[in-house]
C-alpha cells in the first residue's frame, strides 16, 4: 500500500489536496491532505470516495462507435486506431466541403488542470476550427469586480479569522466552498456573526446567525438601499473615501433620492426595517468580510449587481483593516502562463467565436458554414448548457458528426457518433491553481489509466498527427508542458519554493503586505464612479424574468458537482430531482408533497417530484442539482427551462433568470 499526493481536479474554489491510498495499481481510499493549508485534512462528501468514481463499473474503457439512433446509447467497442481513423476521414471530408470552421470544439471544466483543460486549444487553433467563448460560469461576476476594483488582489481567506461580521452573499458555501467553513468557524469562536443572503433557506443557513431572503435578481437594489442608509446616517469612513475612492459624492446624489429603504423593500421583498438594520450593523462592524458567490451574477443584470455590491466595503473604509473586505474569487492567472499551452499563435486566420451558452442556437441555426462536427471534452452540454431542448435537437441532427471524450455514458455521450474513453485526474499529470485560495499544486499520475482511457493531451497529440499537423509541439508529454511552464516561472511563482512544487505539494502564492490597499485601477482608487462604463454609476435594473408565476432557482446540489458524480449511486440514490415549493403556494394551486409536477415555460417542460417546504419563499421554486436525464422522473432535466440569453456584461449565462408555471402531472 502506498499513499500518494494528488489534487482535486473539479471546478470548485477549494482545489483540495488529496492523499490517495494505492493498492495493486488501484485507488482504494482518498483523504484530504492534512498539510494542505486550505483543505486541512477534510474532504467534501463527493470526493471522500473518489475511488468509487475512478473505478466505477460505469467507466467507459474502450473507444465506442454508435450502432443505434442518436440518443439511444447503443454503441460497439472499436480500437483507438479505428476511432482516430474514423474521425480523420470524417473531418477531412467536412473540411473539404465546408472548411474547418464547420468543426466546433466544446469543453469546459470537467478538469481544472491547466494542461488537460486547455489541451484542445493548440490543436483546434492549428486546425482552424470555430472557437468557443467559454462563458458558462461567471464572467459577469469578474466583470462587476473589475469595473470597481480593476486588478486589485482579493483578500486571503485567512482574513476571515479577524472579521466580526461574515456575509455569505449568494453563495451556498456548505455545498460549493465547504473548506471556507474552517475559517468561518475560527471567526465565530471569537464572536463573529454570520449572515447568509440567498433566495431561499439553503442548508448553509444552519451556520448563519441571520438569513436574509432576497427576491431573485434584486441584490443590487439591496446593496443600494444599504448604501442609502449608510450615506444618509453618515456612517461612512470619510477619510478613507477621500483618499481611496472615486465618485462617492456622485453616488450619494443618486442613492439618496432613488433608493430609500421603502422603495428597496418593494423591489427585494425585505422589510425596510431589516434593510436599515443591515446597513447599520454592516457599517458599525469593525471588519465586515463579504464572501460573494456566483448565484446572483447569473441574471441579465448580473454584472451590475456584482459591481454594486463590490462598492459597499469602500463606503465604510474596511479595505485596510485586518478581516475586512470582499472576496469574489482569487485571481491567480498571472502566476502560470497558460499561453504556453493554449498557443493562440498557431491560428493562421482568426476564426469565428461561438458563445457556449448559445450552443442550441449554434447547432440549429448557424450558417456559412453550419456546424457539421462537434468535439466535446471535459463537459456535458446536454445536461449543463441552457435551453436543453434546443441543444438536444442540435445533437440529434443526423448530419452532424459528434465526438465525445468522456469517462461515463452521460447525456451528451449518448448522442455521440464516436466516444473516446477519458482518464480521471489520478491517471494523468497536471498543474492546478485555485480560484478560492492562493495555492498552486502539481500532480503526477498515481495509478495507470483505467482500461484504454487516454488523457485529453494525449488524444489531441494523436489527432494532430492524424490530421497532418506536423508541429513538434505535439510530440511533447503533459509533463514536458508543465516543465516548460515552470522553467521560466512568473515572478510571482518564482518567489515560491519550487522544490515543493516538483514534489507534488501545494505552494502558496505570496501576497504583498499592502495588497489590500493597493488598488489596481486606472485611477489608483476604488472606482464607484467608472467613467469608462456606459453606466458610470451603479444603478438597479430589473432582471429579465419570464412571463410565468414562479422564479426558478436552479443551483447546486451538495452531492453533485455540476453534472459530475451522477455516476455515483451512493450519492444519488435518494431524492433526485425535487422541486421545492412554499406550502402556501402549494395549497393555492392544489399540489401536495411527494406528487409529480410539471414545471413549464416557453422553452420546455420538466417533471419533478414536489417537495413542499417553508424554506422556500412564496413565488419561488427551487431545483437543486444538474441530473442526468436517466435520473429524471420525466425525459428532461432542469436546463430544458433555462434560457440562452446572456448577461448585461461579460456574455455570461443567465441560468437563474428564469420563471416557470407549475401544475400537477396529468
Ligand atoms: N456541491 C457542489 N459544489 C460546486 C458546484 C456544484 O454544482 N455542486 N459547482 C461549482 C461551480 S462550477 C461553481 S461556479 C461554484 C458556484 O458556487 P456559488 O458561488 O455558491 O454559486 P451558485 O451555486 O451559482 O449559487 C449560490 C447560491 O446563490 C443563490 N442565488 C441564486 N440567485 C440569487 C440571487 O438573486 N440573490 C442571492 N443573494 N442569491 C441567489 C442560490 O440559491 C445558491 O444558494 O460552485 C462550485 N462548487
Ligand atoms: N441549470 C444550471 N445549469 C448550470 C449551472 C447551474 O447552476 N444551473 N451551473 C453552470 C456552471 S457554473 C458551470 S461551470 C457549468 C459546468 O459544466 P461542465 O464543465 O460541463 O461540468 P460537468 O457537468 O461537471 O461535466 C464535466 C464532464 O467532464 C468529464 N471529465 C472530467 N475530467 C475529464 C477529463 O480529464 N477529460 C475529459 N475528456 N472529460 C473529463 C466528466 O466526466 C463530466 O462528464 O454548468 C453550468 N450549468
Ligand atoms: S470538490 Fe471541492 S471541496 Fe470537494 S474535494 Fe474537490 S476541491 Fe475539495
Ligand atoms: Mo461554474
Amino acid at each position: 500500500m502506498q499513499v500518494l499526493r494528488s489534487v482535486c481536479p473539479f471546478d470548485c474554489p477549494d482545489t483540495c489536496g488529496l492523499l490517495v491510498h494505492i493498492d495493486d495499481g488501484k485507488a482504494v481510499k482518498v483523504q484530504g491532505d492534512t498539510e494542505h493549508p486550505f483543505t486541512r485534512g477534510t474532504l467534501c462528501p463527493k470526493m471522500a470516495h473518489y475511488e468509487r468514481s475512478v473505478h466505477s463499473p460505469q467507466r467507459i474503457i474502450t473507444p465506442l462507435l454508435r450502432t443505434g439512433d442518436k440518443g439511444s446509447g447503443k454503441f460497439t467497442p472499436i480500437s483507438w486506431q479505428e476511432a482516430i481513423e474514423c474521425i480523420k476521414t470524417k473531418w477531412n471530408k467536412i473540411i473539404a466541403e465546408y472548411g474547418a470552421e464547420a468543426i466546433l470544439p466544446y469543453s469546459y471544466a470537467g478538469t481544472m488542470g491547466l494542461v488537460q483543460r486547455n489541451a484542445g486549444h493548440p490543436f483546434f487553433y492549428s486546425l482552424g476550427a470555430s472557437q468557443l467563448d467559454r462563458t458558462i460560469c461567471s464572467p459577469a461576476k469578474g466583470y462587476g469586480w473589475n469595473a470597481v476594483m480593476g486588478k486589485t488582489m482579493a483578500p486571503h481567506t485567512n482574513e476571515i479569522h479577524h472579521s466580526d461580521l461574515v456575509v455569505l452573499w449568494g453563495i451556498h458555501a456548505l455545498a460549493t466552498n465547504i473548506h471556507i467553513m474552517h475559517d468561518i468557524n475560527i471567526a465565530k469562536k471569537q464572536g463573529a456573526k454570520v449572515w447568509l443572503i440567498d433566495t431561499y433557506e439553503t442548508t448553509t443557513a444552519q451556520i448563519a446567525d441571520q438569513l436574509i431572503v432576497v427576491r431573485p435578481g434584486t441584490d443590487g437594489a439591496l446593496a443600494l438601499g444599504m448604501m442609502h442608509v449608510i450615506a444618509r446616517e453618515n456612517l461612512i469612513d470619510a477619510e478613507f473615501i477621500e483618499k481611496h475612492v472615486q465618485g462617492y459624492e456622485e453616488l450619494k446624489s443618486t442613492i439618496l433620492p432613488e433608493y430609500s429603504p421603502e422603495r428597496v423593500s418593494e423591489i427585494t421583498g425585505i422589510s425596510s426595517r431589516v434593510i436599515e438594520d443591515m446597513a447599520r450593523q454592516y457599517a458599525n462592524a469593525k471588519a465586515p468580510f463579504i464572501r460573494l458567490g456566483s448565484g446572483l451574477s447569473r441574471y441579465s443584470n448580473g454584472a451590475m449587481t456584482v459591481r454594486t455590491i463590490t462598492c459597499l466595503p469602500a463606503l465604510v473604509g474596511v479595505w485596510g483593516k485586518p478581516g475586512g473586505g470582499l472576496l469574489a474569487g482569487t485571481s491567480t492567472e498571472s502566476a502560470l502562463d497558460t499561453r504556453r499551452i493554449t498557443r493562440e499563435d498557431f491560428q493562421e486566420n482568426t476564426t469565428r467565436i461561438i458563445n457556449m451558452n448559445q450552443l442550441g442556437e449554434a447547432l440549429n441555426e448557424l450558417k456559412d458554414p453550419p456546424v457539421m462536427s462537434l468535439y466535446v471534452y471535459a463537459s456535458n452540454p446536454a445536461a449543463v448548457a441552457p435551453d436543453q431542448n434546443r441543444v438536444l435537437q442540435g445533437l440529434a441532427r443526423e448530419d452532424i458528426f459528434t465526438v465525445v471524450h468522456e469517462r461515463y455514458m452521460n447525456d451528451t455521450a449518448k448522442y455521440a457518433d464516436v466516444i473516446l474513453p477519458a482518464t480521471t485526474s489520478l491517471e494523468h499529470s497536471d498543474i492546478y491553481r485555485a480560484y478560492g485560495h492562493y495555492g498552486v499544486q502539481r500532480a503526477y499520475p498515481v495509478i495507470p489509466p483505467v482500461g484504454q482511457a487516454k488523457a485529453n493531451w494525449e488524444v489531441f497529440c494523436l489527432l494532430a498527427k492524424a490530421m497532418g499537423i506536423n508541429n513538434p509541439f505535439f510530440n511533447q508529454s503533459a509533463d514536458d508542458l508543465i516543465d516548460s511552464i515552470l522553467a521560466e516561472p512568473s515572478a510571482w511563482l518564482a518567489s515560491t519554493q519550487h522544490k515543493v512544487l516538483f514534489d507534488g505539494k501545494q505552494v502558496e502564492l505570496p501576497l504583498p503586505g499592502d495588497y489590500k490597499t493597493r488598488f489596481k485601477t486606472s485611477s489608483g482608487k476604488i472606482e464607484i464612479l467608472n467613467p469608462t462604463e456606459d453606466k458610470p454609476l451603479p444603478q438597479y435594473s430589473k432582471p429579465h424574468g419570464d412571463d410565468a408565476a414562479f422564479w426558478l432557482v436552479n443551483s447546486p446540489d451538495a452531492r453533485l458537482l455540476n453534472s459530475s458524480f451522477n455516476e455515483r449511486a451512493d450519492l444519488t440514490k435518494i431524492n433526485k430531482m425535487l422541486l421545492q415549493m412554499n406550502p402556501n403556494d402549494a395549497a393555492r394551486i392544489g399540489l401536495a408533497d411527494g406528487q409529480l409536477v410539471l414545471a413549464a415555460n416557453e422553452r420546455g417542460e420538466v417533471t419533478f417530484t414536489l417537495k413542499v417546504t417553508a424554506k422556500v419563499p412564496e413565488g419561488v421554486v427551487v431545483a437543486e442539482g444538474l441530473w442526468w436525464i436517466e435520473h429524471a422522473p420525466g425525459n428532461r432535466s432542469v436546463n430544458a427551462l433555462t434560457s440562452q440569453r446572456l448577461t448585461d456584461k461579460g456574455k455570461g449565462s443567465t441560468f437563474y433568470d428564469v420563471k416557470v408555471n407549475v401544475k400537477a402531472v396529468d
